[in-house]
């Protein structure tokens, strides 16, 4: 059996889609919290141990460090039989999506909230750029998953715990309400967290939280100097 370590923090998404397919696989990890916050994985030592490209998760298999969530999922959906694609068609479009999701949905999404939740001071017009190509990567997704159950078809697989980890964060975070403004994303999701095991982010993500801005915003809005309007 695999002895699997996971260094996360609780806010990633990336670690999120690693932490919900071993759960979902019936694997039990080690969590590592990492105090990203803090900057550890910008530290020279971090990148010379840990992770040389800088990023988290980092997945250890038997003390084996590996990263790059997707080839990770594939590896996982291939290991343990689960979530991968049942011929070449469904395998090339659980690929096609896994690209897709790593460089539009997750890549732009993850920089959008962090920004947006977890910085002190957004640049309003950063927020905005970031906000339009989103938008445009929502009704993409609207569209897909509105013509059907799952990305790829009649089953959920690992294209659907990538693209589905960032917008299973509470919806203050990157402040949209999917549910009103994206029905076919909300009721994807919805169907995904049927699955059984599933456990939402936070719950499988335990440890030490960074500062969320918005949320203290929402409880006691600024009086004098008003927040970016797309963050209020
Ligand atoms: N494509 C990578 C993305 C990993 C990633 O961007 N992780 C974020 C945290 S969730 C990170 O470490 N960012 C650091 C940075 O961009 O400098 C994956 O799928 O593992």
């Amino acid at each position: 059996m695999t002895a699997y370590r996971l260094h996360y923090f609780p806010e990633s998404g990336n670690s999120y889609k690693l932490a919900l397919m071993l759960t979902l696989c019936g694997q039990t990890f080690e969590p590592v919290w990492t105090d990203f916050g803090g900057g550890v994985t910008r530290t020279a030592r971090w990148r010379a141990t840990v992770n040389e490209m800088g990023e988290i998760p980092v997945l250890e298999e038997d003390g084996k460090r590996l990263t790059q969530t997707a080839p990770l999922l594939l590896r996982l959906a291939g290991r343990y039989g689960r979530f991968g694609g049942r011929d070449d068609d469904e395998r090339f479009e659980v690929l096609r999506w896994l690209f897709w999701d790593n460089h539009k949905l997750t890549g732009y999404l993850a920089t959008y909230r962090y920004h947006r939740a977890f910085t002190p001071a957004p640049d309003a017009a950063v927020l905005a750029y970031l906000r339009r190509r989103i938008d445009d990567y929502l009704s993409i997704l609207e569209r897909h998953v509105g013509e059907r159950p799952f990305v790829v078809g009649d089953r959920p697989t690992v294209a659907d715990l990538s693209m589905m980890a960032y917008l299973s964060f509470p919806g203050h975070e990157a402040g949209y309400d999917l549910a009103v403004s994206h029905p076919g994303i909300h009721a994807w999701l919805s169907r995904l967290a049927g699955l059984p095991g599933w456990q939402a982010p936070y719950d499988l993500l335990p440890g030490p939280r960074l500062r969320c801005y918005v949320e203290e915003w929402a409880a006691t809005p600024p009086p004098a100097s008003a927040p970016p309007a797309d963050r209020g």
